[in-house]
């Protein structure tokens, strides 16, 4: 079953057809005319109703194309932090184009604590129905910068389930294994039908 994901971010693609291809599904970025078509998030709303909100401006435009019966999935993300009651959230990728990962560590103070979530709902369209996945990955704000792998606040997120290593300093298959992405999409790979491999 093939897949074509509705994202401008090639990390997100790269870790989903890592995650996915091992359940038997491929997939490709969503392209038309040979580019990422950029999809606008409505800021302050859940990440649930910016992930519907991205299939469907996806699903507009691949309609009346060769791409109209295609499966398609979006997905939103964030990073919540606990002592700054869950921001930056719906507004993670704001943050980290402006104030940064530094930024960030500045926000910390030794009395609130570090604790933090990174949440995904993934929502893949196929015909005419809307399905959806959640990932949650619990863990803490790390007092630095550390790591090149992965992308966004992965170098300043260390999960609890992991050995103490920010996300940063992770394979990418260490960090699917745990994270909010692998998390939502292998949540919603088994409420779709079984793939023909
Ligand atoms: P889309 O085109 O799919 O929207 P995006 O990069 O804008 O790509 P999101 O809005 O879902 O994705 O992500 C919100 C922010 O959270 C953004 O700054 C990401 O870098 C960050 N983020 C999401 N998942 C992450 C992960 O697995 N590791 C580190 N940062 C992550």
């Amino acid at each position: 079953m093939h897949i074509l994901f509705a994202t401008g971010n090639k990390h997100k693609v790269s870790e989903a057809s890592e995650i996915l291809s091992h359940l038997g599904y491929g997939v490709e970025q969503l392209l038309i005319r040979g580019k990422a078509p950029e999809l606008i998030e409505p800021q302050a709303e859940g990440i649930e109703e910016v992930a519907i909100s991205k299939i469907k401006q996806a699903r507009e435009l691949v309609m009346g194309t060769e791409l109209e019966g295609s499966i398609i999935l979006a997905e939103d993300s964030g990073l919540f932090i606990d002592s700054l009651g869950g921001f930056p959230g719906p507004y993670s990728s704001y943050v980290e184009n402006t104030i940064g990962l530094p930024g960030i560590l500045q926000l910390m103070t030794p009395e609130t604590g570090r604790r933090a979530e990174f949440r995904a709902i993934a929502a893949v369209y196929i015909d005419g129905n809307i399905f959806f996945g959640n990932g949650i990955c619990e863990g803490e704000i790390s007092e630095e910068i550390s790591g090149e792998m992965g992308f966004g606040f992965d170098p300043i997120f260390i999960p609890d389930d992991g050995d103490g290593r920010t996300c940063g300093e992770m394979s990418s298959m260490e960090k699917s294994s745990i994270s909010h992405r692998g998390r939502a999409l292998k949540a919603v790979s088994e409420l779709l039908n079984p793939p023909s491999k």
